[in-house]
């Protein structure tokens, strides 16, 4: 049977690149980009989808006879603790929603990103093992902890081959992000491209584990061609990219832009960003699926600031 993709979440940081990767891989016509909203001037398939609606998933499945969902809505650490009850309903409704619809039309994988955000204090900070002990302190983090293990019942019970990788911080120049604790690593570069002082929401020592969006996006895709029987963790993967502080995010920038200006400004992401961990393990990913990262800073960097240039002209 023809691999037929349904995206739901195609809008956001992650999914509107990794829509585009799939669309490159299985075809334009065989992946069904979905969201709340349209996407201006969007190639392909598209179709409004409020995950939080059972049916409407259900029809689009049925529609397109989808094969594979990429399940990517979710409401992100910092946003969602603006309203912790609206982010659990909404992160765990649209999963549930997921889960029951591809267990009904027996979908052939599921991919469910997790986060970095499910470690919390009781976990090491340094070199975070797969299977630290999970004790998050946002509701996004209870959220991604409670869907890892609901992915792993739903592959145990029911064998439905869900996938799930702990994303780091993702850095992209083709999409911003939204809500999230990372979200200045990003941020960071339009500022320096632009010539303006970045006022970074961190302290200037946060170290945290980031990965390059090429990389974010090769990981999944490496994930999802895995052989069924090499996948051993069914809750999710860590994976590591780099890691590194603002301070040392801006000195990187400075070999480009000497006059690179960067303030303080600490606020509550901080708080969240001082129970997770510095760096990660992820040997599992790595023997499993051959997992390996190709960018470190420099080169982030570099590519970031030259597509940056080119958008901006
Ligand atoms: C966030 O900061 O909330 C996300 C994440 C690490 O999951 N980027």
């Amino acid at each position: 049977m023809e691999t037929v993709i349904l995206v739901i979440g195609a809008n956001g940081q992650l999914g509107s690149v990794l829509t585009e990767s799939l669309k490159h891989k299985f075809g334009n016509s065989n992946v069904i980009a979905s969201d709340l909203r349209p996407r201006e001037g969007y190639e392909g398939v598209f179709e409004i989808i409020d995950a939080t609606d059972m049916n409407r998933i259900h029809d689009v499945v049925t529609q397109y006879n989808v094969t594979q969902i990429y399940h990517l809505a979710a409401i992100l650490s910092a946003k969602g603790e603006q309203t912790p009850l609206t982010t659990w309903d909404i992160n765990m409704k649209t999963l549930f929603n997921v889960l029951e619809v591809a267990r009904h039309h027996k979908i052939d994988k599921v991919f469910f990103p997790s986060s970095i955000a499910v470690f919390g204090e009781g976990a090491p900070l340094n070199n975070t093992p797969n299977n630290a002990y999970l004790d998050p302190a946002t509701v996004y983090g209870i959220s991604k902890a409670a869907g890892e293990n609901w992915a792993q019942y739903y592959f145990m019970r029911y064998g439905l081959d869900v996938r799930s990788i702990r994303y780091p911080g993702v850095i992209g120049y083709q999409s911003l992000p939204g809500g999230g604790t990372t979200d200045y690593a990003v941020d960071i570069y339009h500022k320096a491209v632009l010539k303006e002082e970045f006022n970074c929401f961190l302290k200037e020592d946060a170290t945290l584990p980031m990965i390059f969006m090429d990389d974010a996006i090769r990981a999944t895709l490496e994930l999802m061609d895995a052989p069924k029987e090499d996948i051993t963790i069914r809750t999710s993967y860590n994976i590591a990219g780099i890691s590194f502080s603002p301070a040392e995010v801006a000195s990187e920038i400075r070999k480009l832009y000497p006059d690179f200006k960067i303030s303080y400004e600490p606020d509550f992401r901080q708080e969240i960003a001082s129970r997770w961990p510095k760096s990660i393990d992820d040997s599992a990913a790595r023997k499993d699926w051959s997992w390996k990262p190709k960018f470190d800073l420099e080169s982030i960097t570099g590519t970031m600031i030259e597509k940056l240039k080119e958008n901006y002209k």
